[in-house]
């Protein structure tokens, strides 16, 4: 159930750029099945509506998420796991077909690294720190981080990650490729924001498209991938911002995209 009084979630909207904030900092934003509830509805909220064309997701000044909550799980059995279903909350994360950019000061640990790597993009602050030390608890990555965190730095300084449960750094993140912009500490929404607004200038339905063709690809493999590209490009040939884009470029002026 959601508290009426303190949202789990804040949402900012500032057209065509909305922040979406997590709000537990007592307990480092710690991912409840509450908050992962908030969050699903808020970003799918986000996601329908025509004015938003990049979503931000924040921690606060912080922490992004400290993961999944501890005291929520420590006394489950498998069967509460199962009817939790919080899979499924967190499946309907990575079905938004905007695109995410996920805002990290300091922690993004567990559940909460998971949630970053379920992003687009990451805008990282200089002291945050991304790991997956579900192994100290006895338990293992359950979001996607054995999967995505694999894919996103390679197999080898994963399964580091995953075996010895310890974080590394922002700026090891960054060396990885986990991290788009590395700022500081207080440039975090700012940078991200930035990056926001310049992906939300380009033409929409190709910005959704080349972004669905590379997570499609990141998803399956490539003789999937290719075809799904190959697909959104032809598909592109019948947006209005396709004619535009490409009359400005021959007509040397600056496009004015609709956004279909
Ligand atoms: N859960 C619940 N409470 C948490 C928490 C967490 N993950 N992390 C922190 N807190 C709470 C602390 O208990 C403390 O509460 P009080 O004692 O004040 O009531 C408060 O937040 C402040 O935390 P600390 O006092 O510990 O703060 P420090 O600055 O000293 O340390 C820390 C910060 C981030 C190093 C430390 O809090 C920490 O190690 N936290 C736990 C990190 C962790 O182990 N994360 C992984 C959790 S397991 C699934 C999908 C996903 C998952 C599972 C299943 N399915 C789809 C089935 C994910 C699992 C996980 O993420």
């Amino acid at each position: 159930m959601r508290a009426m009084s303190k949202p789990l979630v804040l949402v900012e909207k500032d057209d065509p750029i909305a922040v979406a904030t997590l709000n537990r900092p007592d307990a480092l934003n710690a991912l409840s099945p509450e908050m992962l509830a908030s969050l699903a509805e808020e970003m799918e909220a986000l996601n329908a509506d025509e004015a938003v064309r990049v979503i931000v997701l924040s921690g606060g000044p912080k922490v992004f998420a400290a993961g999944a909550d501890i005291k929520a799980m420590a006394t489950a059995s498998p069967v509460d796991i199962y009817l939790r279903n919080t899979r499924q909350l967190w499946a309907r994360l990575w079905a938004l077909d905007k695109p995410v950019i996920a805002a990290v000061n300091g922690v993004a640990f567990g559940g909460g690294c998971e949630l970053a790597l379920g992003c687009d993009l990451i805008v990282a602050g200089e002291s945050a720190r991304f790991g997956q030390p579900e192994i100290k608890l006895g338990i293992m990555p359950g979001a996607g981080g054995s999967q995505r965190l694999a894919k996103a730095i390679g197999p080898y300084r994963a399964m580091e990650m995953v075996l010895t449960g310890d974080p590394i750094s922002a700026a090891e993140a960054q060396a990885a490729g986990l991290v788009n912009r590395l700022v500081a500490d207080d440039q975090v929404l700012p940078a991200a924001r930035e990056l926001a607004g310049r992906i939300a200038e380009r033409p929409a339905v190709a910005v959704r498209l080349a972004r669905a063709a590379v997570r499609y690809g990141v998803e399956h493999g490539l003789r999937e991938g290719l075809e799904m590209e190959r697909r959104n490009y032809r598909l592109l040939y019948d947006t209005q911002d396709q004619k535009e884009g490409m009359a400005a470029f021959i007509e040397k002026r600056k496009a004015k995209f609709v956004g279909k």
